[in-house]
């Protein structure tokens, strides 16, 4: 068993997405932990996403994400990482296949709908980040 962080982002809470991607991820087989509709402060925004602090559209992802509530999330099952991700589809929705939420719902990479992370230790960061608290990673 797995946990993962995901997150719906403003402009999926905006469209009313939410009830349709929880779904997703409970017929998947998935269970969920932990969930909160939330405001995302600037700094926080900004440490969330510091890997990618050099790229030219940090500061527009920043204010796009702390601009509107988010809906936060944890979801625990099997290689809940990985799966998460292919169930996310790819981060371009141009690339993303039919059947991903990306896919289905998003046009722009700009507005893309929804976050998973990318690794069990960018999990467990952002699982303590989002909750406070530590990931629970059984073997
Ligand atoms: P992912 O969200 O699939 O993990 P990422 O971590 O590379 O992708 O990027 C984080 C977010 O940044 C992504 O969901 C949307 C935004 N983003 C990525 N590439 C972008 C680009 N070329 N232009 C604008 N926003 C971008
Ligand atoms: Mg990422």
């Amino acid at each position: 068993m797995e946990q993962t962080f995901i997150m719906i982002k403003p402009d999926g809470v905006k469209r009313g997405l939410i009830g349709d991607i929880v779904l997703r991820f409970e017929r998947k087989g998935f269970t969920l932990i932990d969930a909160k509709l939330m405001l995302v402060s600037k700094e926080m925004a900004e440490k969330h996403y510091s890997d990618l602090k050099e790229k030219p559209f940090f500061g527009e992802l920043v204010e796009f994400i702390s601009a509107n509530p988010v809906f936060a999330m944890v979801w625990e099952g099997n290689d809940a990482v990985k799966q998460s991700r292919a169930l996310i589809g790819a981060t371009n929705p141009v690339d993303a296949e039919i059947g991903s939420i990306r896919g289905d719902f998003a046009t722009d990479v700009a507005s893309n709908i929804i976050h998973g992370s990318d690794s069990i230790v960018s999990a467990d960061r952002e699982i303590n980040l989002f909750f406070r608290r530590k990931a629970s990673f059984a073997s």
